[in-house]
């Protein structure tokens, strides 16, 4: 890879900057949608109900957390007393609920009882607000919140996230299914970056009270502390930031760190502890099959490593594999051949739409 981007100027970073702020404005879900899905959450919950008396449901992922594009689907997550996960399996629990939803005229129900987290999808019949619908771990919910704080850190973390979903989604490598990578994933590989530039601290490894120990809170057999209390972040002296960089800079940096920088072969990225780990320090070498809830079996491939900063063991850059690797790397190096050569001397400002 060859761009120089000694030779962007100030001016380009600047317009850079600028086109990123209105592009996130235009993408970004309006205020009337947000409303539509509370309307949803509530009917999903209601019908949720009439199959699970003592279901509560969960909102998580993007849509919780301010950070969708416009038509996102909300991921929402039930939660039941405990004998309910004994008495039946994932798939079960799964077709159980579809059947109700379908019932209750929510459109286009589809049970994905096969997929590593069964999930019910379904258009709220009211709103047209599509949801999935899971009985996924409490560990998404704490993810949740810790990518909440990030955002509440620094405001350059959320817009940098609308670019790079937005790039993901017209470049069609946002699709785990087909051995892309998820949002979560690019969010992560977000976080990892500003860490490692100096934006965001690594909130897992600040103390509660100075002089104390990171405490350990286990749920589902991780470690789900983090410190939340962003508010005090900087008051209390636990994190300065010492980076100035513009938007405009940090996307250029963004997509030639992970076009270049980062140690593809050998480096997992890690949220958890704010730098890059070795795939041989934690055994992520090689591909295996895994069991999977009693439906089927699951592979773990090690191709593009992103550690979740709770479940250690879960690889969220598993859907690579060698093919799509090369797939997703060649678009962050074209992304980055893009801003690089818009940006010289003379030329105006790259395209976000032709990225
Ligand atoms: P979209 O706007 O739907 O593209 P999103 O930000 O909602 O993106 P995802 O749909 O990829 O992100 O994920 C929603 C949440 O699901 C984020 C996280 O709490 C959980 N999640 C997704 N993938 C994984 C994974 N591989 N491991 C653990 N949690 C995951
Ligand atoms: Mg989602």
């Amino acid at each position: 890879l060859r761009v120089d981007e000694s030779k962007l100027t100030a001016e380009y970073f600047e317009q850079l900057s600028r086109e990123s702020a209105e592009l996130c404005c235009a993408i970004m879900l309006s205020s009337e949608e947000r409303v539509r899905q509370e309307v949803a959450f509530r009917s999903v919950l209601e019908v949720a109900r009439r199959a699970f008396p003592d279901a509560s449901l969960h909102h998580f992922g993007s849509t919780a957390l301010g950070f969708s594009l416009a038509n996102a689907d909300m991921d929402l997550s039930i939660s039941l007393g405990s004998n309910a996960y004994d008495a039946y399996t994932p798939a079960q629990l799964v077709e159980k609920l579809g059947v109700v939803m379908k019932n209750a005229g929510m459109r286009d129900v589809k049970m994905l009882t096969r997929a590593r987290v069964p999930i019910v999808k379904i258009r709220d019949a009211i709103t047209g607000i599509r949801c999935d619908i899971g009985f996924q771990s409490k560990l998404v919910l704490y993810n949740t919140r810790l990518l909440k704080a990030y955002s509440r850190i620094d405001r350059r973390f959320r817009e940098l996230v609308f670019i790079v979903k937005y790039w993901s989604k017209q470049r069609n490598i946002n699709e785990p299914y087909f051995g892309t990578l998820s949002s979560y994933c690019f969010v992560l590989m977000v976080i990892h970056f500003l860490q490692i530039r100096g934006v965001l601290p690594c909130l897992q490894q600040i103390e509660p009270q100075d002089g104390q120990t990171v405490p350990t809170i286990t749920i589902d057999e991780a470690n789900v502390y983090f410190f939340e209390d962003v508010d005090t972040l900087v008051s209390s002296g636990k994190w300065t930031c010492t980076n100035t960089e513009t938007v405009g800079e940090l996307v250029v940096a963004f997509f030639k760190y992970f076009s270049a920088e980062f140690p593809y072969v050998h480096g997992v990225a890690s949220v958890r502890t704010g730098s890059v780990l070795s795939k041989e320090d934690k055994g992520w070498t090689k591909d295996r099959q895994q069991e999977m809830n009693r439906s089927g079996t699951v592979k773990d491939r090690y191709w593009l490593c992103v550690e979740d900063p709770f479940e250690t063991t879960n690889n969220v850059g598993r859907p690579v594999d060698k093919e799509t690797l090369f797939e997703v790397r060649g678009e962050f190096i074209r992304a980055s051949k893009i801003l690089c050569s818009a940006g010289g001397v003379g030329t105006g400002a790259a395209d976000e739409a032709t990225l």
